[in-house]
């Protein structure tokens, strides 16, 4: 498969996988989640890659979710809601070793949903983490909401959700979403330094860890399904199409 929204590259035992659409802040469309579940199959199942890093091109964002470009009552794609998002959030959790968020900025909506099943994340402190779907008449629900809640806490999760704030990478540290902050040019040097420690275990161990740890959240998977089937429903709604509308015209949305 040629890709045309991602870069795939092997570097020593990881495969890294790149959004690359710098332009839109490294925000999905259709293709991109088909190519992102091509590239983490390829990956996830080549016997010599032990670890995969998913990250975006440029310095601003790590990745800030659906290209509402692309959003017109629904996406431009595959699925429920036009974006095979609930298949590719799974895969990153079915895949039998370690995908690594390298968080190397903006990781809003979607791309904070990315994070939240990303089994690491290394984020540079320049990283912003939040979510925006009530902003922008959206919401991920399951592993956007209640994958997030298991990571951070309840109230954490809720608060998030509900008022739609920014929060820093030392924030994300402090409250679980990310494993550590480095500054920004150390940012590749420890993703690759957490890759060779992953690198020289066994990597059955780690994918029967990894098994097990999903496991015990499997049930989240149904949630984001029935979750998207109620999203397709809003997504055709006026208090919806107000969010992506006032999104893309640069004002504040008038839900009310
Ligand atoms: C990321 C953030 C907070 C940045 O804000 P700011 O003010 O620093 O920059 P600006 O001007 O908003 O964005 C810079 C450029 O990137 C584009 C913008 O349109 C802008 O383009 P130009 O005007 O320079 O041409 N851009 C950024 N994010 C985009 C996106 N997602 N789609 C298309 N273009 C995008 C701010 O930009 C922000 O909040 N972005 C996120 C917007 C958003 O609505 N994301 C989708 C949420 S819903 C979702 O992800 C989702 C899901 O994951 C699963 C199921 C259903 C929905």
């Amino acid at each position: 498969m040629d890709y045309q929204d991602i870069i795939y590259e092997v570097r020593g035992p990881a495969a890294w996988i790149t959004i690359n659409r710098p332009e839109k802040y490294n925000a999905f469309r259709g293709i991109t989640c088909e190519e992102l579940i091509h590239a983490i199959g390829k990956a996830g199942w080549d016997k010599s890659i032990a670890a995969i890093v998913l990250t975006g091109a440029g310095q601003k964002a790590f990745c800030t979710g659906g290209d509402q470009s692309a959003h017109d009552g629904a996406y431009d794609g595959r699925g429920t809601i036009g974006l095979p998002v609930e298949e590719l959030q799974s895969l990153i959790r079915d895949v039998p070793k370690p995908v690594i968020a390298r968080v190397n900025g903006y990781a809003i909506g979607g791309g904070n949903v990315l994070v939240t099943c990303c089994d690491l994340a290394i984020a540079s402190a320049t990283a912003m983490f939040g979510q925006v779907g009530p902003k922008v008449g959206s919401v991920d629900p399951g592993f956007g909401t209640a994958l997030l809640a298991r990571a951070i806490g309840e109230k954490k999760a809720r608060e998030i959700w509900m008022l739609c704030r920014r929060y820093s990478a030392q924030q994300a540290l402090e409250m679980g979403l990310v494993n550590t902050v480095v500054p920004p040019d150390e940012l590749d040097a420890e993703v690759e330094r957490w890759c060779m420690e992953i690198h020289a275990l066994s990597p059955t161990a780690i994918a029967i860890a990894k098994k097990s740890f999903n496991l015990d959240s499997e049930n989240i998977r149904a949630i984001s399904a029935m979750g998207m089937q109620a999203l397709s429903l809003f997504y055709q709604t006026e208090e919806s199409r107000e969010g992506v509308k006032a999104f893309l015209e640069k004002r504040p949305p008038k839900f009310r």
